[in-house]
C-alpha cells in the first residue's frame, strides 16, 4: 500500500524528528544494519541463533542441552512478549506531530501552550476502538478514541478525548458496568468489536442516561472513514484559570481540515474482513504521502459565574454544549506528520492520564472526570508497571525532578544523601507561583456527604432529541438502519421490545420503523413529547472542507489490455496534482498494455493491485479509461462488474470514458442515470461520463467547483462531497448493490 516515499517527504521527517520529543526519543532509538550483529541482552556476540546446542551422535541428531542460555534467552524473552491490553480502547493507532497556537488563549488561561503562539508543542496521538481486543478489526461500529499527549515545556498535558461529545454514563462508577455489557458476554466471549448483542441494549435501556450518547453511536460518526477524518472531543469539563485567578469551565475540540466523513455501514462490514487494517494503514499512508493530518483546536468556554444558567448541568457528559449557546473558539492547529518508528515501544506503551495537566488547566467537578482521573494512573500501573512514566513515549520534555524512587525496572539514576524533602541541605524545593509551580485553584466547597448528582442529571432525553432533531435526512435513515441492525442481533424480546419503547422518546417515526423491522410491538404514541428544537454542529453533513479538496483520497483506476492511455494518462496525472492518491487495479499484477502498445517496445503498466486483491471497499472513487478491448474483457469479468455495482452501491463517484460508458451501463443497469452520448461531460448521481473522450476534455487546468462543465472537474467535485447522497435519498442504490 505504501508507495516509495519522495525526497521531500523524507526532508519533512527529518525537520518533524528535530522537535524536542523527537530528538528525545532519537537518543533511544536502536539501529540494526548489515553492520551490526546479533548479541544476547547482555551484549555477547553470537555465531549462531538458529540451532540448540545438542549431542549428536553419527550425524544423528542427539538431545539438546539446558546449557545453551542464548536458546534459553531467545525462548524466554519470546515467552514473555505480551503486556495486559488496553482494559477497553486496546486496538489503536498512533503518529506524532505538532500543536501551534495561531491567537493567544491569556483571557481565559496562563497555560504556556494556550498563551505562547510562537511556541511548536510536540505531540503523540493515538486514536482507537473501544470494545475490540487489540487484534480486532478497525472499521466496526464503534466509539472511536482521540488521546492526545501534549510534550509541553511545563509538562505533559493529555486530552484523552473521544470523536462523539458525550459519554453513556454520567458517574465514573458505572464504567465497569458499561464496559461489561459492551465487551464480549462472559459465558461465550461472543460478540468480538460489537454493540449488537443483547447485553448492550440491555444496559442501554436500564441506564436511560446513556440514550443521547447511543444515539451517536447509531449514527455515521461511529463508523468512521478515516481517523483523519473525524472530530475530537475532550468531552469531559475541564477549567482553565488566567493570570488573574479567574476560572472557566471549558470544552476542548479538534475539527478535521478534511471534513468528517464517514463509511457507509455495507461497505464497513465488508472492510472488517477485507482489511482489518484499514484505518491504521490510512494513517500511515497519508503521513507517508506528506497529507499530513490536520485538525483545528478549539475551546468552549463558559465563565465561573454562569455555571448555573443553562437547561443542563454543564458538569454532565452526556451533554453537549449548544453551539448556539457557548460559540466554538478556535486557537490553534494540530497536525500529524511522523509515523512512530516501533509499534509496541510507541503505540501500545504510551500511556493517558486525564489527571496530567499543566498550569493554567484544571479539573471541574464532572463526576465522570474526577473517576477518570483515579482509573487511568491505577490502569498503567497494572500494564506497565510502576515506572511507566520512564518509558521513552512517555518522558516529558522537560525535567523531572521529585524524590520518587525505586520500583521494579526503574531506569533513572539519581545522584545524591537526599530523596525526601525537607532536607538539610535544601536540595530540590517544590516551586513557587512565580518559578511555574501548579496552584491549585481555590475553590469554595460546602455540602452534604451523598451518592447522588443535581436534578438537572436526570433529564435524558432532550439532548438525545436534540441530537436526532439536527441530523440530515440521510444520517436519519442511517441511525433508523443502525438500530434496526443491533437489535436484530438481539434475540431476548424483552431487550429489543424495551428499547423500541424507549426510542419513542426520541422520535415516534424512529421508533415504529425500528419496532417494524426488528419485530417489537410498535409504539403508538410518543413516550415524551418532542420539544423541536436543533442545534448547529451535530449533523456531521456540517462538516465538509472549506475549500473543496480531493487530497489524499485513494482512487482505483480500473485497467485491462488495450486500455485507452491518453485517458488514464490524463487522470492519473491530474489525480496526483489534486494531492489524491491514484492507484492502478488490473485485471493482473504484471504487466498490461494500452491499445496500440508495441509490447517488445515497451514495459506496460504495473498495476499496484488486482481485482481480487484489492477490493472496491479500498477506495473512495473508481476511474475507467475507454479502449475497446479493455472493455471487452472487462464486461466479461464477474469482479469487474461487481466492482463497479459496488462501488455504486455504497455511494461513490464512478468515472468513465469512451467505451467503459458501456460498462458502467452493463454494471448498474438504471435509467435514470443519465450517461453521456457526445462530447459534453454528463454527471448522474456521481456517475461521471464523457463518450466522445478527447485529450483536450480531459488535460489542463481545472477547478474543483460545484456546477463546473468539465468532466475531470466534475469528477473531483463528486470525490469532494464524499459520496453521492442523492443516489441514497433515492434508492437507486439499493437497486444495484
Ligand atoms: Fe477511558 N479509559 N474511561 N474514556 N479512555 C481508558 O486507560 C475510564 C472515558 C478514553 O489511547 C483506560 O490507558 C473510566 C471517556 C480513551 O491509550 C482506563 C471512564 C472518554 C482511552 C479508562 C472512562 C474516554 C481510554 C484503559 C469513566 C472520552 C484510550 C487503558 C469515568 C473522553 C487511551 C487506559 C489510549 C482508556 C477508564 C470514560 C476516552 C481503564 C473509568 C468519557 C481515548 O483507565
Amino acid at each position: 500500500m505504501a508507495q516509495a516515499i519522495p525526497e521531500s517527504i523524507k526532508q519533512a521527517y527529518a525537520m518533524a524528528t528535530n522537535d524536542a520529543k523527537g530528538s528525545q526519543l532519537n537518543a533511544d532509538v536502536v539501529r540494526p544494519s548489515t553492520k551490526t550483529r546479533i548479541t544476547t541482552d547482555f551484549g555477547t556476540k553470537q555465531s549462531n541463533t538458529d540451532d540448540w546446542l545438542r549431542v549428536n551422535n553419527d550425524s544423528q541428531t542427539g538431545p539438546m542441552l539446558l546449557e545453551d542460555g542464548f536458546a534459553r534467552e531467545k525462548i524466554h524473552r519470546f515467552d514473555h512478549e505480551r503486556i495486559p491490553e488496553r482494559v477497553v480502547h486496546a486496538r489503536g493507532a498512533g503518529a506524532f506531530g505538532t500543536f501551534r497556537l495561531f491567537e493567544s488563549a491569556q483571557d481565559v488561561s496562563h497555560a504556556g501552550i494556550l498563551t505562547d503562539t510562537s511556541r511548536e508543542t510536540p505531540v503523540f496521538v493515538r486514536f482507537s476502538t473501544v470494545l475490540g481486543s487489540r487484534g480486532s478489526a478497525d472499521t466496526v461500529r464503534d466509539v472511536r478514541g482521540f488521546a492526545v499527549k501534549f510534550y509541553t515545556e511545563e509538562g505533559n498535558w493529555d486530552i484523552v478525548g473521544n470523536n462523539i461529545p458525550v459519554f453513556f454514563i454520567q458517574d465514573a462508577m458505572k464504567f465497569p458496568d458499561v464496559i461489561h455489557a459492551g465487551k464480549p458476554e462472559p459465558h461465550n466471549e461472543v460478540p468480538q468489536a460489537q454493540s449488537a448483542h443483547n447485553n448492550f441494549w440491555d444496559f442501554m435501556y436500564m441506564h436511560s442516561e446513556a440514550t443521547h450518547m447511543f444515539m451517536w453511536a447509531m449514527s455515521d460518526r461511529a463508523i468512521p472513514r478515516s481517523y483523519r477524518m473525524m472530530q475530537g472531543f475532550g468531552v469531559n469539563t475541564f477549567t482553565l484559570i488566567n493570570a488573574k485567578g479567574d476560572r472557566h469551565f471549558v470544552k476542548f475540540h479538534f475539527t478535521p481540515e478534511l471534513g468528517v466523513h464517514s463509511l457507509v455501514w455495507d461497505e464497513a462490514l465488508k472492510l472488517a474482513g477485507q482489511d482489518p487494517d484499514f484505518h491504521r494503514k490510512d494513517l500511515m499512508e497519508a503521513i507517508e504521502n506528506g497529507a499530513y493530518p490536520r485538525w483545528k483546536f478549539g475551546i468552549q468556554t463558559i465563565p465561573e459565574s454562569e455555571e448555573h444558567q443553562f437547561d443542563f448541568d454543564i458538569l454532565d457528559a452526556t451533554k453537549v454544549w449548544p453551539e448556539d449557546q457557548i460559540p466554538i473558539r478556535y486557537v490553534g492547529q494540530l497536525e500529524l506528520n511522523r509515523n512512530v518508528d516501533e509499534y509496541f515501544t510507541q503505540t501500545e506503551q504510551v500511556a493517558f492520564c486525564t489527571s496530567h495537566i499543566v498550569p493554567g488547566i484544571g479539573f471541574s467537578d464532572d463526576p465522570l472526570l474526577q473517576g477518570r482521573n483515579f482509573s487511568y494512573f491505577d490502569t498503567q500501573l497494572s500494564r506497565l508497571g510502576v515506572n511507566w512514566q520512564e518509558l521513552p513515549i512517555n518522558k516529558p520534555v522537560c525535567p523531572v525532578m521529585n524524590f520518587n524512587r525505586d520500583g521494579a525496572m526503574r531506569h533513572k539514576i539519581s545522584r545524591g544523601k537526599v530523596n525526601y524533602w525537607p532536607n538539610r541541605y535544601d536540595i530540590q524545593p517544590p516551586a513557587s507561583k512565580e518559578e511555574g509551580g501548579y496552584i491549585d485553584y481555590p475553590q469554595k466547597v460546602a455540602g452534604i456527604k451523598e451518592r447522588s448528582k443535581s436534578a438537572k442529571f436526570l433529564d435524558h432525553t432532550s439532548q438525545a432529541q436534540l441530537f436526532f432533531n439536527s441530523l440530515s435526512d440521510v444520517e436519519k435513515t442511517h441511525v433508523r438502519s443502525a438500530l434496526s441492525f443491533e437489535l436484530d442481533h438481539c434475540d431476548e424480546a424483552i431487550v429489543y421490545e424495551r428499547l423500541t419503547q424507549r426510542l419513542a422518546d426520541i422520535d415516534l417515526g424512529l421508533a415504529q420503523a425500528v419496532a417494524q423491522m426488528v419485530g417489537g410491538s410498535q409504539p403508538e404514541e410518543p413516550g415524551k413529547p418532542n420539544h423541536g428544537r436543533k442545534a448547529p454542529g451535530l449533523s456531521q453533513l456540517a462538516y465538509l472542507p472549506e475549500t473543496p479538496t480531493i487530497a489524499s483520497r485513494r482512487v482505483g483506476i480500473i485497467i485491462a489490455d488495450g486500455y485507452d492511455s491518453v485517458a488514464f494518462k490524463a487522470l492519473s496525472t491530474g489525480l496526483k496534482l489534486a494531492s489524491a492518491i491514484p492507484m492502478v487495479l488490473g485485471v493482473r499484477r504484471s504487466a498490461i498494455f494500452a491499445d496500440g502498445e508495441d509490447r517488445s517496445e515497451s514495459k506496460g503498466v504495473i498495476p499496484d493491485h488486482h481485482l481480487e486483491g484489492q477490493r472496491s471497499t479500498m477506495f473512495d472513487a473508481l476511474v475507467i479509461p475507454g479502449g475497446q478491448n479493455s472493455i471487452l474483457t472487462l464486461s466479461k469479468s464477474g469482479r469487474a462488474l461487481h466492482y463497479i455495482r459496488e462501488a455504486f452501491g455504497h455511494l461513490k463517484p464512478i468515472a468513465a470514458t469512451g467505451e467503459a460508458v458501456d460498462l458502467v451501463e452493463k454494471a448498474i443497469q438504471l435509467p435514470q442515470i443519465h450517461l453521456s452520448s457526445n462530447d459534453e461531460a454528463q454527471e448522474s448521481y456521481g456517475v461521471v461520463t464523457l463518450r466522445n473522450c478527447q485529450p483536450e476534455s480531459i488535460q489542463g487546468a481545472f477547478n474543483i467547483a460545484k456546477n463546473a462543465k468539465g468532466f475531470v472537474e466534475k469528477f473531483f467535485y463528486a470525490i469532494s462531497q464524499h459520496r453521492s447522497w442523492d443516489r441514497e435519498l433515492s434508492g437507486l442504490d439499493k437497486m444495484v448493490a
